[in-house]
């Protein structure tokens, strides 16, 4: 096999099945051995007589049994449930006066970029809609090398310094004597370390939020969690926080959902990023930066080293700096999603860390990992990790060395002329900012990080009713999963700093009395004031564009409405999926045959953001006999969906015991209605209905 015999563009010439009847000459490719040796049998193993022992000559089978054993690399310890895809970044408008990083010095300029998404918790089979932070880790080949944003969709981490995350981890993941529960924080081990850690409570309200179940990658925020520095030309540094705002607004699910979803669906997250792409509905977000000096940090009431605060956009405005577009799908998930490897510490010239001492910790372990994980210093050789500037440097051999640097010098200083010599410094590359870091080597918290939950209680009160719900339920929910009543009543007891009706709640709901409340390391603000960016509801879509209708049709339908709904839901950027009792689709009024996505067993309502019954009067009465469909219409009421039906499926509304009366959030199929209803979709859901 030639080295071109790799591109990825002949891929499925690798890839050709094994069928011995087909020869090179019909256009399919002749299999080989990964030596190039050309197969005549791949049905069989050589053996001393049809049914003899296999003989140890059987180089075919050993190399191929060979490669199959060893497929596997070690998953990520964390994060290693993810989905990637390729895109680019443009930058709005030129940043030269912030930093003097490359990609931001000219208006319109396009970097390539690969993200990847990703839960933390559960293992690489685990489901999507695990109640979880998200990764958001964003890899930017700019002509000045790689530059990663390591991010989470949540802006905050549950610790402060990098020596507690294997302790923050082990306690998160299965326990290790039952190897249970799996992706879930709902067990003893989690509730157990994050009661005993106050500085966790921030990000506990976070992940009891809405925020930790999201509808899909494409509608949710990234952050770069920690204070990063700009630098301009001049050499003058300002701290910023990276944001990436999705264009599509934040939306989340909820929690009954969730678990529906995780069941119906375990790779909701990764078909829709794969589906809106490969249908060209190309999801985007914005780069924006908090930029702020010393003075701010200097006034500001929090550490801004401190990665368990954020700076409240009311407080440093997000300014909007460029947008990201994922615009290609892998060709190959191990050798992109699974091979990628990101690390805070490929960072470009124009940028710096600071001393926050997680990220200083995440600085050293991300290299770490990945010798690890790949298997040796070389994965920079791999396409999805290598620089797509021009690159030199002296290093070489190791495993599975592809890209050794040519020429006879392989050390600097040396007294070779011209190229022979090899590269050289430039004094214009990378520099530190240099900054002076006094004071004794010691083993201590500053006091500046003290205050633990004035922001979790800033948070809180930021979230509207319906999300405030939500997270005392999520909390009831997790914490009713703790086996050590007395573990649930040290962490209720936090969730009196931030909150006293949260607190009696969660009180209420584990039937337990109100346990006393610790000594804060610090005395929390009482009156930060709530701000509106940290809700999902107060920043959702204001349109139904790039989501799911379910519409579940019968034989006999009319076809005028079912060309009237396709008609509007397409005008709206929207998706319809077509569910039928059987998948080989229905037959509508007029003898058209419309194709199905799903069948209703297949298709629960609970894949989809909205839903649409439009049935025949027959059709009608058929399904209201079957428990599938009863059950699809009552999960999407109970799921408080937006409903739009036709008359004749009033019998399938009576057979799922569903009020009479219809609610505000169920529309009745007429004349505009499909606009009318699209356009009052774009509120997620009629939350009256869930009180
Ligand atoms: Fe990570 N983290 N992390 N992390 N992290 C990893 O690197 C680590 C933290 C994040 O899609 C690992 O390649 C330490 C914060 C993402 O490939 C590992 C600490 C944030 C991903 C690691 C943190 C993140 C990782 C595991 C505390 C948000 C997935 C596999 C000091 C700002 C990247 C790997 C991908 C992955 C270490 C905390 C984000 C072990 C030591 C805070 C998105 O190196």
């Amino acid at each position: 096999m030639d080295q071109d015999h790799m591109n990825r563009d002949k891929r499925p010439d690798i890839q050709a099945g094994g069928d011995t009847h087909q020869t090179a000459g019909d256009g399919r490719p002749r299999m080989t051995t990964a030596q190039g040796t050309p197969l005549s049998d791949g049905q069989n193993s050589l053996k001393q007589g049809a049914r003899g022992p296999t003989l140890m000559e059987d180089f075919l089978f050993r190399e191929k049994i060979f490669h199959f054993d060893h497929e596997r690399i070690p998953e990520r310890v964390v994060h290693a449930r993810g989905y990637g895809a390729h895109g680019f970044f443009e930058t709005y408008e030129s940043l030269s006066e912030l930093t003097s990083a490359d990609l931001f010095q000219r208006a319109g300029e396009r970097t390539p970029a690969f993200v990847r998404f990703s839960t933390v918790a559960g293992n690489k089979g685990s489901a999507d809609l695990a109640r979880d932070v998200r990764g958001f880790a964003v890899k930017l080949y700019t002509q000045q090398g790689n530059w990663d944003i390591v991010g989470n969709n949540i802006p905050v981490f549950f610790i402060q310094d990098a020596i507690k995350f294997p302790d923050l981890i082990h306690a998160a993941k299965e326990a290790p004597d039952r190897a249970f529960p799996q992706a879930q924080t709902a067990h003893d081990n989690f509730w157990d370390f994050m009661s005993l850690m106050p500085e966790a409570i921030h990000m506990v309200m976070w992940i009891m939020s809405d925020r930790a179940i999201p509808r899909s990658f494409r509608f949710m925020e990234g952050f770069g969690v920690h204070t990063f520095r700009m630098v301009n030309a001049e050499g003058e540094a300002r701290f910023v926080k990276f944001h990436w705002k999705p264009k599509q607004g934040l939306q989340s699910v909820t929690w009954p959902e969730a678990v529906g979803i995780n069941g119906a669906d375990p790779d909701f997250h990764r078909r829709d990023l794969w589906e809106a792409i490969q249908f060209g509905d190309l999801p985007e977000w914005e780069l924006g930066l908090q930029v702020f000096d010393d003075e701010f940090a200097n006034r500001f009431a929090f550490d801004i080293l401190d990665p368990t605060k954020i700076v409240p956009e009311e407080e440093v405005p997000v300014r909007r700096v460029g947008r990201l577009v994922l615009d290609r799908v892998v060709d190959n998930f191990f050798a992109e999603t699974e091979q990628v490897a990101f690390h805070t510490g490929n960072i470009v010239p124009g940028i710096d860390f600071t001393d926050d001492p997680l990220l200083q910790g995440r600085n050293f372990s991300y290299l770490d990992t990945q010798l690890k994980r790949l298997g040796g210093p070389n994965f920079t050789h791999l396409p999805v990790n290598a620089p797509k500037c021009p690159f030199h440097h002296f290093q070489q051999d190791g495993h599975m060395a592809m890209a050794n640097p040519s020429g006879r010098a392989n050390y600097e200083p040396n007294s070779w002329s011209g190229a022979e010599g090899g590269p050289r410094e430039d004094p214009t590359g990378f520099q530190s900012v240099p900054v002076a870091a006094p004071g004794p080597k010691v083993r201590e918290r500053s006091e500046s990080f003290a205050d633990h939950y004035s922001q979790a209680r800033q948070f809180y009160i930021s979230q509207t009713p319906v999300e405030q719900a939500h997270m005392a339920a999520a909390l009831v929910f997790e914490l009713s999963k703790v086996e050590h009543p007395e573990i649930r009543a040290r962490l209720v007891g936090h969730l009196r700093h931030v909150n006293e009706e949260l607190a009696g709640e969660v009180c209420d709901g584990l039937g337990m009395d109100m346990p006393e409340a610790p000594v804060p390391a610090r005395e929390p603000i009482p009156d930060l004031p709530p701000s509106d960016a940290l809700s999902i509801l107060k920043n959702g879509p204001n349109c139904f564009a790039g989501r799911k209708l379910g519409i579940l049709l019968s034989d006999g339908v009319d076809i005028d409405q079912v060309e009237a709904l396709l008609a509007a839901v397409r005008g709206a950027g929207a998706i319809p999926a077509i569910v039928a009792p059987r998948i080989g689709g229905v037959k509508a009024s007029d003898g058209t045959e419309i194709g199905a996505q799903e069948c209703i067993d297949g298709g629960p309502s609970v894949l989809f953001d909205a839903v649409a019954i439009l049935l025949s009067e027959g059709g009608a009465g058929n399904l209201a006999e079957k428990h599938a469909a009863r059950v699809w219409l009552a999960d999407a009421f109970a799921h408080g969906k937006f409903i739009l039906y036709n008359d004749a499926s009033r019998p399938l509304f009576d057979a799922a015991k569903l009020p009479l009366e219809p609610d505000e959030g169920m529309m009745v199929m007429g004349d505009g209605m499909p606009r009318q209803f699209l356009d009052r979709c774009a509120a997620l859901r009629f939350w009256g209905r869930m009180r």
